[in-house]
């Protein structure tokens, strides 16, 4: 339904959450498919709650209906009301039987939420995406997370035109009918709610592997993907089969069906979806092959398919009672991948990744208008509750809480959680209440966390008494109020530490209220507005290495001087926090540079690094490409009461200029050789490395030295074994308008024509020439015959690489980025609501801009307030954008 921005829908809120009156015991489903027209047979067997006298009420959107049978009867108008998408039906009781009959036609579906046709009409499959709310346009449903149902599903359809039919469960018959026609069921076993219901149905090719459980259940894996695809799909199988590997081993969780198939599909609002035994995959995050994929793609393809196959229990078997727990499944599984691509790869590598994401999309959202806590307490329209909050900081909180219990507990209060809640739709608090009483220990405090939007911000100051041999440590914590939030809360912050004397040495810690001796590293907690931490038997002032790990989602402000830094970044054994130490060097060097005078943090930095560079022992050329990163340039911002985006890019080129110019163009050039001597297209982790750092050391050269780099990279571009030296290589052109940047877009172009995803980067890389360029570039590729609306990666290739990734040249001072985008969100809205919004959210952070950039924000989104009907979905954000 569409709503006007001044006239919204109620929110829907937590706080009126009620158990269902009715539930669906058992749902047979059938499905006639075709591309403009598909029916569809729904059976419901219902039971009723005895207490509640509520009607029995299903949600249905967009459908058409045909018939409806009560217990065997039709019924005729009058037994029912069919109005703003609720289906409300007279005279069911418990047992009652409901049958309806709806028509759809897949092919008009641009929403891709229901039953859609991914691709044309003559090739194309049909697929289905229905969380949050899809089920509800396809049948009706009481469509919401705590009715779980026993699915049967019989497809049937013409057998040329779609030879494949899938849906979730066992494989239950298939066989022919007449005039061409076949049919196939399927009987999921595992009671679930109708976000996990999916079916596909077309022409697609697979590759399969057999697996066995730990459990010893044989599984066949089958990957399908249309022909041209199919052999990128290996990686994944590899994939899936590790991470099959990993759930059993590191939390004894088997798989559950006796087939596990996954779909690749280019069109998808989002990353992939873990439908009961029927994963769906943009295809972004299922095909890789080293001529198309970088290295930082195939990570995500890992942790992508792993975090899909986690859900089968994070999420399946134990779901969320409503979608304000949407965190208990999403943080829960975003951290249990995380855990797992860090046992995969280098566990530090992954932790800094998984920060500077946080600090890039949760740290801004946390800080904007459309702050809201993990759990929030009310919505209008779920789908836009997909974000950073849910997923990245939910996963953080489970850190925490795992940090809490340690391995072994964690451990045990996990496999009290899957036990206690399988088969159930439960709640954050049945899940604080697992982990506590495994272990023994009251963690309700922690579900402060999440209903609380804002970061904290945390200063640590330290006193050393050098008559007492003491080091005070003394906390604070501060949250800024949030819309709807005025006044917060002290939270518990774990915060590990360490203590490293002037020489690097860690310190033994002898912490007051401890008797005994705590080894080098300790956690200690701050849960309220200040606390003091005393540590002796300390012979001079240490410096303090603190939230190793990052132990808690705050923002930390250490007072360190400089030389403590550097000391921290030479020395520290964390990983994380050595890069850390780097993080808040740059920051104050970009401070420094941004203020003038004192360049004592400049320097430092630089010698800092120039100094690990040219270190032989330093071995790991992976964390080097990390170190000589600064924060980028959203972070940047984050550190700004008001934002000059052009300013901001401007420092961070000169502080990298600096960086560059301390190394020395030859060393770099040097070193890119020494690089460039090792290239291959291998994917081990040194290979990666090798092309991580080369990556970064042009990248710095360009900025020195820019036709010599821009030589090599034309170079680099001409022989690149791989997608990630050819890009990385195509990106430093571009970015530095460089001559031989033209050829080399025109050459991707033609090579990578028929390939989506490759083109999707020719997009991309586009959208990060600087400065006023940028928009006129956008505009003509918004032209371009391979550009459309309709598809939502090209969408994000463009517009959300434009506005995300080159903030210098989507806000432009005199505000024509603002106005166009916002040209094009009308559009895109008509055709997908879910992807307009999503784009919208870049408007974000418009109220710190600088003065005459905010008037210009706030003109182009208020000029959505009037005119045509906007989506539910767009309203909400513009609303809340504007505050
Ligand atoms: N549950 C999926 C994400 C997802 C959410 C909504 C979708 O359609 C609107 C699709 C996918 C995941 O976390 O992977
Ligand atoms: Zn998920």
């Amino acid at each position: 339904m569409n709503a006007r921005p001044d006239s919204a829908s109620a929110p829907i809120l937590l706080s009126d959450y009620r158990a269902p009156a009715w539930q669906v015991e058992q749902i047979e489903l059938d499905f006639d498919l075709g591309i403009d027209a598909t029916q569809v047979r729904s059976c419901l067997r219902l039971r009723r709650d005895s207490t509640q006298a509520t009607p029995l009420c299903l949600d249905g959107e967009g459908l058409e209906l045909l018939t409806i049978m009560l217990d065997g009867q039709l019924l005729s108008p009058d037994d029912y009301r069919y109005a703003d998408n609720v289906l409300e039906i007279d005279h069911a009781h418990d047992g009652s039987v409901l049958e309806t009959r709806v028509r759809l036609n897949p092919a008009a579906n641009t929403a891709l939420e229901g039953l859609y046709l991914s691709g044309p009409r003559e090739s194309g499959f049909l697929l289905t995406q229905c969380e949050a709310q899809g089920f509800r346009h396809i049948t009706f449903f009481p469509d919401q997370p705590d009715v779980l149902a026993s699915y049967t599903v019989t497809l049937r359809a013409d057998r040329a035109r779609f030879p494949v039919l899938l849906a979730g469960g066992n494989p239950d018959g298939a066989g022919d009918l007449d005039g061409g026609r076949h049919w196939a069921r399927f009987v999921d076993p595992h009671p679930k709610p109708s976000y996990l219901f999916a079916l596909v149905a077309g022409r697609l090719e697979k590759i399969g592997r057999e697996y066995v459980t730990a459990d010893g259940r044989p599984v066949q894996l089958v990957i399908w993907a249309e022909a041209d695809a199919i052999e990128r799909c290996h990686y994944a199988m590899d994939a899936l089969e590790r991470s099959m590997r990993w759930d059993e081993q590191a939390y004894g969780r088997n798989y559950d069906l006796d087939v596990f198939h996954v779909v690749a599909t280019h069109d998808f609002n989002m990353g992939a979806m873990e439908n009961k035994g029927l994963n769906i995959f943009n295809a972004k995050y299922l095909l890789a092959d080293p001529d198309s994929t970088t290295d930082d793609e195939y990570r995500a393809v890992e942790a992508v398919v792993a975090h899909e196959y986690f859900h089968n229990w994070s999420g399946n078997r134990v779901t969320c009672r409503d979608w304000f727990q949407l965190s208990l499944k999403e943080g829960l599984t975003v951290f249990r991948e995380q855990q797992f691509s860090a046992d995969m790869n280098s566990p530090a590598l992954k932790r800094i990744e998984d920060v500077a994401l946080l600090r890039r999309a949760q740290f801004p959202e946390d800080a904007g208008p459309l702050a809201h806590p993990v759990r929030p307490a009310e919505y209008r329209e779920i789908n836009n509750f997909y974000t950073a909050t849910v997923y990245e900081k939910g996963s953080e909180l489970v850190r925490m809480l795992a940090g809490r219990l340690g391995q072994a507990g964690f451990r045990r209060g996990m496999d009290r959680y899957f036990e206690h809640n399988d088969g159930h739709a439960a709640t954050l608090e049945d899940f604080l209440g697992a982990l506590g009483e495994a272990n023994d220990i009251d963690l309700m405090p922690y579900l402060a966390w999440y209903g609380q939007a804002g970061t904290p911000r945390m200063k640590a100051r330290g006193h050393y008494d050098a008559a007492q041999h003491s080091y005070t440590l003394t906390l604070t914590q501060h949250t800024l109020p949030t819309p709807g939030q005025a006044h917060k809360r002290a939270l518990p912050i774990p915060v590990k530490l360490a203590l490293f004397a002037t020489d690097g040495r860690m310190l033994p810690l002898h912490l007051d209220g401890h008797s005994n001796a705590l080894g080098d590293e300790h956690v200690i907690v701050l849960e309220q507005a200040e606390q003091s931490f005393v540590f002796r038997n300390i012979d001079a002032a240490p410096i303090p290495s603190l939230l190793r790990g990052f132990s808690a989602p705050v923002i930390l402000d250490g007072d360190y001087a400089p030389t403590e830094l550097a000391l921290l970044l030479r020395h520290d054994i964390d990983g994380f926090n050595r890069w850390e130490a780097a993080q808040q060097l740059a920051s104050r060097a970009y401070d420094a540079l941004r203020d003038g005078g004192d360049t004592t943090a400049l320097t430092a930095w630089c010698d800092a690094l120039a100094e690990l560079f040219d270190d032989e022992l330093f071995a790991d050329d992976a964390l080097l490409a990390d170190l000589l990163s600064p924060p980028g340039e959203i972070e940047l911002a984050e550190r700004e009461q008001v934002v000059d985006p052009a300013r901001v890019h401007a420092l961070r080129q000169e502080l990298q200029q600096r960086l560059g110019a301390r190394i020395g163009a030859g060393p770099l050039l040097r070193r890119y050789e020494a690089l460039a001597a090792q290239t291959n297209r291998q994917l081990d982790a040194s290979s990666q490395a090798q092309r991580r750092l080369k990556r970064r050391v042009l990248e710095l050269l360009a900025l020195i030295d820019a036709p010599a780099a821009h030589a090599v990279a034309a170079g680099q571009y001409q022989d690149a074994p791989s997608m990630t030296d050819r890009l990385a290589a195509l990106a430093v052109l571009v970015r530095g308008n460089a001559p031989q940047a033209t050829l080399a877009l025109a050459h991707f172009r033609e090579r990578y024509a028929g390939d989506p995803l490759a083109l999707d980067k020719w997009f991309s890389v586009q959208t990060q020439l600087p400065g006023e360029l940028t928009l006129a570039r956008v505009q003509l590729l918004a032209g371009d015959p391979a550009f459309t609306l309709k598809n939502p990666n090209r969408v994000n290739a463009l517009f959300g690489a434009w506005a995300r990734s080159n903030p210098a040249g989507f806000h432009r001072a005199d505000g024509a980025g603002y106005r166009w985008l916002v040209q094009q969100l009308r559009p895109l809205d008509a055709l997908n609501p879910q992807v307009a919004a999503r784009l919208a959210t870049v408007l974000n952070g418009w109220k710190r801009l600088e003065p005459v950039r905010r008037e210009a924000a706030r003109s182009a989104i208020s000029s959505l307030t009037t005119g045509p009907e906007l989506s539910r979905n767009l309203t909400e954000i513009v609303q809340n954008i504007l505050g």
